[in-house]
């Protein structure tokens, strides 16, 4: 159940099924690129052996980075961080405390245990995606190429005049 597929680069958990409304931007985002993942619904406090098994799999399979999405006392991307040594991105998901919770919860993690914190739902697990992008681009030059292509278009798609 928990095989990961070899040629992945990225992994992607998050707390609940009910996540992946939010995190399916994060999936997209990374398809547009090419970048193989894996999803799966992990969460720190229910499947905490399901978190383990994950990280274990994904060191084995040479995944790169891990991206966490969970919301409200949103522990997942820290107590992941805790157990891999992958770089490891939070994705506050919104809830209802519209979000703030969750990002104080994955952001504020105490020195020595890092977390990439991006911003509250949508537009956090876009990022998140293109973060990743960016970092893989180091290494990997056909997603360097469409990094490049999609920044080099993005600015043509901002209009100069706001009417
Ligand atoms: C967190 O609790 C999950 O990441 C989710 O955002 C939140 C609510 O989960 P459900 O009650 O919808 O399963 O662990």
């Amino acid at each position: 159940m928990l095989k990961i597929k070899s040629g992945s680069l990225v992994g992607i958990i998050m707390g609940s099924k009910s996540d992946w409304s939010t995190m399916i931007h994060c999936t997209d985002t990374l398809k547009k690129f090419g970048v193989k993942h894996e999803v799966r619904v992990i969460s720190a406090h229910r499947t905490p052996k399901r978190l383990h098994k994950f990280l274990n799999e994904a060191k084995k399979k040479k995944i790169e980075i891990i991206i966490a999405g969970a919301g409200g006392a949103a522990h997942l991307a820290g107590v992941t961080a805790s157990i891999t040594t992958l770089p490891v991105f939070g994705i506050p998901i919104e809830s209802k405390l519209k979000g703030l919770d969750s990002l104080l919860a994955t952001v504020q993690m105490p020195s020595g245990i890092p977390v990439g914190t991006l911003a509250i739902g949508k537009a956090g697990a876009i990022n998140a995606a293109l973060l990743a992008v960016s970092v893989l681009s180091v290494k990997y030059s056909k997603i360097l190429k469409k990094l490049t292509a999609y920044r080099n278009n993005f600015e043509k798609k901002v209009p100069r005049k706001p009417y």
